[in-house]
């Protein structure tokens, strides 16, 4: 069994300010959204992935344009680092023309190949086998891009989860499956749906390394990231990378979450990723006042931008439901068709 290599990844204080501009932005982009949906103005489900954020950040960070990801659909803050601009994914949760799929679709089902993102299905745990056929691709074509395939340790119960970890442990495949777990499968909690305390042990099984960690510690993430994605492009093989962490909504918009306690919310929001993260810039003098209050302007002028993109921004025709649906012949290269 290959270990896991730990590596201290160090990062410049501009690397560490740009970590919190994001950590910031997807928080402050979420948060609108709950407003935006409670004003009646979203038309795509909303997963608000509030508390997770280090998740995002620590692992999308530094991830070249050619390297894929397959999200979850509480991960819309890959779409950002990876290169969706604000204001179309804005326009794609109000389900307008200028959105990913031009009005067709929920939010987190379209994917952009260009900016190396898979569009995820509903059925959880189906991105995993598509991880590993990715994974593959990029070995075939014998370049070093890597995969990071995101789930839900409610997905990790399902078939596809083992299927899919199973072909990439036994092909050797660049994948970095990343589990993150929030404690909750919608109303499930964790110790209701398995008898083990990591889901990172699973990977045991299937012949590649698995680490738990502390999933709302950015540079945590980002160090067992990068070591994995270190191995993965040297051939050494997929990471299952687990990283604890809780969801502050309930599963949806839409979900009251009453199957758990406000003190265990409570507990919860005391370890909330944002704090803890500026805390440690300031202390160690890379953060300013004046630098904190300049992120977080640029932050309020990108969200207030994206929503006024997203309301000016045309409605679908409905005529055009039918078009654009299916990736035909027609739209292969010549030499595929
Ligand atoms: C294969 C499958 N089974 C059931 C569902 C219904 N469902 C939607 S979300 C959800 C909970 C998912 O929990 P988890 O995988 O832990 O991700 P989280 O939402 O907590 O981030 C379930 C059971 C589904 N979409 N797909």
């Amino acid at each position: 069994m290959p270990s896991i290599k730990r590596t201290k990844f160090v990062l410049a204080p501009e690397q560490q300010l740009e970590m919190l501009y994001w950590l910031r932005l997807i928080r402050a982009f979420d948060e609108r959204l709950t407003i935006l949906v409670r004003q009646g103005k979203v038309r795509s489900g909303v997963y608000s992935g509030v508390g997770q954020e280090a998740i995002v950040v620590g692992t999308c960070f530094g991830l070249r344009k050619e390297d894929y990801i397959c999200p979850l659909h509480r991960d819309l803050g890959t779409f950002l680092m990876k290169g969706v601009d604000p204001g179309v994914m804005m326009a794609q949760m109000y389900a307008k023309t200028t959105g990913l799929s031009k009005g067709r679709d929920s939010a987190l089902h379209s994917g952009v190949p260009e900016l190396g993102i898979f569009g995820n299905t509903s059925m959880l745990g189906s991105n995993l086998p598509v991880a590993a056929g990715l994974g593959l691709t990029f070995r075939m074509e014998q370049s070093d891009n890597v995969v990071l395939a995101y789930f839900g340790e409610g997905a990790s119960n399902t078939g596809d989860f083992h299927e899919g970890l199973n072909f990439a442990g036994a092909n050797h495949l660049p994948v970095i499956f990343i589990c993150e777990n929030n404690l909750y499968a919608y109303s499930v909690p964790f110790e209701k749906s398995m008898a083990i305390e990591d889901v990172a042990d699973r990977a045991e099984g299937y012949g590649f390394p698995g680490v738990a960690i502390n999933g709302n510690d950015v540079l945590a993430v980002y160090g067992a990231t990068q070591g994995a994605i270190q191995r993965a492009r040297s051939g050494g093989g997929p990471t299952l990378i687990e990283c604890k962490t809780y969801r502050w909504h309930g599963h949806s918009e839409h979900d009251k979450p009453i199957y758990r306690t406000d003190e265990e919310l409570a507990m919860w929001r005391s370890r909330d990723p944002i704090p803890t993260f500026t805390t440690f810039l300031q202390d160690r003098g890379v953060l300013t006042p004046e630098a904190l209050a300049d992120v977080e302007a640029r932050i309020k002028r990108v969200v207030d931008d994206a929503v006024a993109f997203a309301e000016s921004s045309p409605d679908p025709d409905p005529h055009e439901a039918v078009t654009d649906v299916y990736w035909g012949r027609e739209q292969l290269p010549r030499s595929q068709s």
